[in-house]
Parts: structure tokens; C-alpha cells; sequence
């Protein structure tokens, strides 16, 4: 009897950069995923399936067990709390770095900093570590507005090419983190399953290899 195998990925970069990885290991989805609006694929293997959820869900889905394995960023691990799941593989993919970031040439305010990110956890141990006061304001998006607007001094966001943030005249200040994305394994079910999901990192492991 073949075990199945539930993997939760993100549309998007994780989905483009993952989908060659899982080729070399010999699961290739049944259909276009991009132009598909399902969210659960069937793959060359048969005992291999694919969902589709949002980025930050892909933790919530395997430590929760909906899914046996995942592809997610290293910065949304940071912000989740990863101490519920297993973290086996760097795929050394969508790479990019988590930072500060505040408008050019502005001096820090004198009194409490005020922070706007979706990364409400990262950003309050980032600046306790610090012994730094600072008010989180949590985002869900277009952070690069709020301290354009008087919302906030700085962002802290993840940053890859800094287009973005230089588009909105601010620039990249303090790195927190390097950031690329990990595959993420359900405690139970590496254990459950174990000999199936050890192979397949393998494979994975040697597909990056390959690729690097
Ligand atoms: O988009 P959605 O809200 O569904 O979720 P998401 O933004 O978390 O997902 P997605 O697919 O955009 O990103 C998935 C993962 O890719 C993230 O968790 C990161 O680990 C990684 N990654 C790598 C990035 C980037 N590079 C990146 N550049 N995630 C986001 N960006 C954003 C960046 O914040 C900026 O707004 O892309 C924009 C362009 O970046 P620049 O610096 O090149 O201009
Ligand atoms: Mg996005």
C-alpha cells in the first residue's frame, strides 16, 4: 500500500521556483496550476497531491495536518513560530531579505518608534532584543505607504531587488534576517509516514544541490 502525500505551496514565487524542484523528484502536477482556479491537484505520482493556499497559511495547514509537507518563506516561519513543525530542507529558493526600512536622509524620531509590518512578532523581538521602544502597527499590505502618510517611521518588509521601496523614496536600513524558503514537515506525520517523506527530501536535497 502507498502511503499519500498532501504538499501545500503558495502561487506566486514559491509555486514557479518549487514546481522544478519537485520535477527532478518526479512529481509533476496534472494540469496548469497558474491558470487553474482549483485549489487541490492530482500529480504524476498518484499518491502525490497538491493544494494551493495563501503564503502565510502554509504553516497553519501542515502543522495542523491538512497537509504532510510545505514550501514556505523563512521570514513567514519567523513570524508563525516554527517550534510546531519540522524544518528539514532549505530549498535555497525565493531568496530575499527581511529589513527595516524608513524614508532617505530622515533622522530617528527621538521618543517611541512607530513600526508598520505584517510582521508583528518578528518586529517586537527584533526591537526588545534591542531594549528598543517601539508602537507595532500590523499591515497586511502596501507597507511601503505608511510612513509616506505619517502611519508609521519605518517598515519592516522583505526586500529583494529594493525597487519598491526606493519607488516610494525609502531605503533599506537594518537586516534582520537572509531569507529563502524551507520545506516544512507535520511532526506526526514524518513519523507516520516516515521511510515516503525521507525519500522525498532526499530527492528534493539533491535537486537543490543540483541546482546550485
Ligand atoms: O502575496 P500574498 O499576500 O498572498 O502573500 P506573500 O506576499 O507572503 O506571498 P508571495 O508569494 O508574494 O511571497 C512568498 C514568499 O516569497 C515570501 O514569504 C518571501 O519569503 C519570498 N519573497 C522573495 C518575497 C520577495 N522575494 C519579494 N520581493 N516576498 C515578497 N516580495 C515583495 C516585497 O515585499 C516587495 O513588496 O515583492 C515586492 C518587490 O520586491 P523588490 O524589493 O524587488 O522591489
Ligand atoms: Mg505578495
Amino acid at each position: 500500500m502507498t502511503e499519500t502525500l498532501t504538499i501545500a505551496l503558495s502561487k506566486g514565487r514559491i509555486l514557479d521556483d518549487t514546481l522544478p524542484l519537485l520535477k527532478q523528484a518526479g512529481i509533476e502536477p496534472l494540469e496548469d496550476l497558474e491558470k487553474s482556479r482549483k485549489l487541490i491537484f492530482d500529480t504524476t505520482d498518484p499518491s502525490v497531491r497538491l493544494l494551493i493556499v495563501r503564503a502565510t497559511d502554509v504553516p497553519t495547514y501542515v502543522e495542523l495536518g491538512a497537509a504532510d509537507l510545505g514550501v514556505a518563506g523563512k521570514d513567514v516561519l519567523m513570524e508563525y513560530g516554527s517550534q510546531g513543525l519540522y524544518e528539514p530542507l532549505d530549498l535555497k529558493i525565493a531568496n530575499c531579505r527581511l529589513m527595516t526600512a524608513g524614508p532617505v536622509n530622515t533622522p530617528e524620531p527621538r521618543g517611541r518608534l512607530r513600526v508598520a509590518t505584517k510582521f508583528v512578532n518578528v518586529a517586537r523581538r527584533y526591537y526588545a532584543e534591542q531594549g528598543r521602544q517601539v508602537e507595532v502597527i500590523k499591515l497586511y499590505g502596501s507597507m511601503e505607504l505608511a510612513p509616506l502618510v505619517g502611519l508609521a517611521d519605518k517598515i519592516i518588509d522583505v526586500v529583494d531587488t529594493g525597487n519598491t521601496l526606493r519607488a516610494n523614496g525609502l531605503e533599506p536600513q537594518e537586516l534582520i534576517a537572509t531569507i529563502s524558503s524551507r520545506l516544512i514537515v507535520n511532526k506526526a506525520a514524518m513519523k507516520m509516514k516516515h521511510a515516503r517523506i525521507k525519500a522525498l527530501i532526499d530527492l528534493l536535497a539533491a535537486a537543490v544541490e543540483q541546482r546550485a
